[in-house]
């Protein structure tokens, strides 16, 4: 059988679980709107991983309304979803269905080895769903349903991008189907690939870090990003003279890096600009740049959730054309598999 060779596709997607962050932007949504301009893109709101970790009745609402705000982010920050599909992953049944094969595909060795389910359990792992532990496989199923080749993503998600080359391997060794899915590639590019804490520089930004002053969100107004910025943890010295200067100041590389992410600009022009500054005159021109960046996708994502029906339309539309790509797939796995009808 010969291997199939699969055009330039990409896929990726967020949790509906809290505001998006700066984290999220700068490491992945950023790229995401340059990417569809060379690549066919698909969207998505992963609101099946979303319930992985806290959901029930009380959270039915909440739910609802962060996978609108999630879309209407997309969709603020530069993504056309006319172009580009937006929609929810509940929407698209046959990430569910793929996601059960993988997960008779998939090893418990391979599963055990994923830190970022230790990082969220820590010493409860007993108490955590099992749907955050086959979380991973959750995703992989997401990338592959589309056979997709690209999947822009922050530094955090290597690994369970490494398992889905694994599982796409073994699936195409194990159904004697070489290269029916792709080895996806993750892009992860640019000077935040890995945005931290503006309380604690060794710690990533996070949705559910309990300081909201560790993290921008996109919602945030201008007086709030600048206030936030003001206040990021910082250490006693003036701004380094070169790249090596930063070694050690995690606070310090991180603020430089969020700089240049935001301007479009490599790290080192970042430096050498303030080489010798004190952080106070930095932080007040990052916070400029930062208001001036985020403030106009604030502005656009409540219009657009001003009309909720519209978001709603949105979505379902985007389930309908990414429907349309992976239901033959999802055909074709059950065919290799050996499922009949
Ligand atoms: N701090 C970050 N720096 C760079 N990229 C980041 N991403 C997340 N945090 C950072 C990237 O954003 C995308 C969407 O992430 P997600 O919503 O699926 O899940 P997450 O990683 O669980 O987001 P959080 O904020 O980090 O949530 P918690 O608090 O649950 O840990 C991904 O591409 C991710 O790499």
């Amino acid at each position: 059988m010969t291997a199939i060779t699969h055009t330039n596709r990409v896929l990726s997607g967020m949790q509906p679980t809290n505001t998006l962050h700066l984290g999220n932007y700068l490491g992945a949504l950023k790229n995401w709107v340059a990417m569809q301009d060379r690549m066919e893109c698909l969207y998505c709101v992963v609101d099946m991983h979303a319930i992985t970790q806290d959901s029930g009745y009380g959270k039915r609402e909440t739910l609802a309304a962060s996978i609108r705000e999630v879309a209407a982010a997309y969709i603020a920050s530069g993504i056309d979803p006319k172009k580009s599909p937006v929609f929810n992953q509940s929407r698209v049944p046959e990430h569910a269905e793929l996601a059960w094969v993988f997960s008779c595909v998939a090893r418990l060795g391979w599963m055990d080895r994923m830190t970022q389910f230790k990082e969220k359990t820590g010493k409860h792992k007993e108490r955590a769903s099992v749907g955050l532990y086959t979380y991973p496989i959750l995703m992989a199923a997401d990338i592959l349903i589309y056979q997709a080749t690209h999947v822009p993503v922050g530094e955090d998600q290597r690994q369970h991008l490494e398992l889905t080359r694994d599982i796409a391997q073994k699936f195409n060794n194990d159904f004697a189907a070489p290269g029916f899915f792709p080895l996806t590639e993750p892009v992860i590019t640019g000077p935040a690939t890995r945005v931290m804490s503006l309380r604690d520089g060794t710690k990533k930004m996070s949705k559910t870090d309990e300081s909201d002053m560790s993290r921008i969100n996109l919602t945030d107004d201008a007086d709030t990003i600048a206030s936030k910025i003001r206040k990021a943890r910082t250490d006693p010295n003036p701004l380094p003279e070169s790249a090596k200067g930063l070694e050690g100041r995690p606070e310090a590389e991180n603020l430089i890096n969020i700089y240049a992410a935001l301007a479009d600009e490599e790290a080192e022009t970042v430096i050498r600009r303030f080489a010798g500054h004190q952080f106070s005159s930095f932080k007040s021109e990052l916070a400029e740049l930062a208001v001036a960046k985020l403030t106009p996708i604030a502005a656009e994502m409540r219009r657009l959730l001003a009309d909720p029906a519209e978001i709603d339309r949105t979505l379902k539309d985007g389930a309908l054309r990414a429907r349309a790509i992976a239901a033959p797939i999802m055909d074709e796995v059950k065919r290799l598999v050996g499922f009949v009808g």
